[in-house]
């Protein structure tokens, strides 16, 4: 009874994200500027060449020199998900909104994308099979495998800095399991009747920092990554989730429940030292519903998903919380790599 109605709180949160587009789902009063005005760029779709990259903006099929300089270029691309087509897709950006490429087609639910280290792969969650189980594709697109077998809900897969292990979530009791990067030697971490989820590696791969209600709202978490020395490093009474470290492994930033406007519930983006203290604040003004932050690789800049004017704009700014830029991408559950 207990798991369902923390599974409830869980996905009101979550619904309440987006939930609100249809009553401010227009950008006007948006006071970002558009990071490019070039028409996002794209190659050949390795499944399919018939589904539209964007409804937003023409396809053009004029290789570009990003597209030549794509393996290269991938060092900064951004992955993420986007609804865009109809349901849950996987895609690829560069940070400034150009080159968008989306990697999978299906019916199905394609969510939770995460970079290997060296980004040739991309592992994700999908209910391709039936339930949620957790795969790994090739960073085209490519090669998909499917890493889980279980009737459980397995999600928020991440990789390990080595590149040698994927962290997930799975059991009736969203519990955190570790396995090796082909699915083999599943182990599991955390042992309680309560939700944890969100699991996010330090940069050494020593650490994992995550939510858990366990102490009856979501807070944020970090144990070693073999489950031992479990330490909260937030006491807030309201909502904090999806931790993620700076890529100096000194901050870890994270979703806060703050910053309502009228009787609309309102989050943004946090940072913290790694101990939970000198917790600040980063998106004020007129971004009163961020969610989900990721550094950039060289650490300098955060992207997160916007949902203030409607659902799931992108948008980066700088770790100080300056400078907000829209990609002019709508997307979520963003992962640039840092
Ligand atoms: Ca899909
Ligand atoms: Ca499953
Ligand atoms: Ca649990
Ligand atoms: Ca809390």
């Amino acid at each position: 009874m207990q798991k369902i109605s923390l599974l409830l709180a869980v996905t009101l949160f979550t619904a309440s994200c987006g939930s609100d587009s249809s009553s401010d789902g227009n950008s006007e009063g948006s006071t970002y500027t558009q990071a490019t005005d070039e028409t996002p760029t794209t190659t050949e779709a390795p499944v399919t060449t018939e589904a539209p990259v964007t409804t937003e903006a023409p396809v053009t099929t004029e290789a570009s020199a990003e597209d030549e300089s794509s393996e290269e270029g991938r060092d900064e691309m951004i992955v993420f998900t986007s609804n865009r087509d109809g349901d849950a897709e996987i895609f690829v950006m560069n940070a400034d909104g150009t080159g968008v490429r989306q990697l999978t087609y299906n019916d199905d639910f394609e969510v939770e994308p995460s970079w290997s280290p060296d980004r040739t792969q991309i592992t994700f969650r999908s209910n391709r099979d039936g339930d949620f189980e957790i795969f790994v594709m090739n960073a085209d697109g490519t090669g998909v495998r499917q890493l889980t077998y279980n009737d459980d809900h397995d999600e928020h897969p991440t990789w390990s800095p080595d590149g040698n292990e994927i962290v997930f979530v799975s059991d009736y009791y969203s519990e955190i399991f570790v396995m090796n990067a082909d699915g083999t030697g599943v182990r599991q971490l955390t042992y309680n009747d309560d939700y944890d989820g969100h699991p996010t590696w330090s940069p050494d791969g020593t650490q994992i920092a995550f939510t858990s209600y366990r102490d009856g709202d979501a807070e944020i978490f970090v144990m070693n990554a073999d489950g031992t020395e479990v330490r909260q490093l937030t006491d807030y009474d309201y909502f904090d989730g999806y931790p993620t470290w700076s890529p100096d492994g000194n901050q870890i930033a994270f979703t806060r429940d703050c910053c309502s406007v009228g009787t609309k519930s309102g989050s943004g983006i946090f940072v913290m030292n790694v101990d939970g203290t000198e917790v600040r604040q980063l998106t004020t003004g007129s971004v009163w519903r961020g969610y989900e932050p990721t550094w950039s690789p060289d650490g300098t800049q955060i992207a997160f998903e916007d949902h203030s004017f409607g659902c799931c704009s992108i948008l980066i700014m700088n770790a100080d919380g300056t400078d907000v830029y829209s990609t002019g991408q709508e997307g979520e559950e963003l992962d640039w790599g840092g």
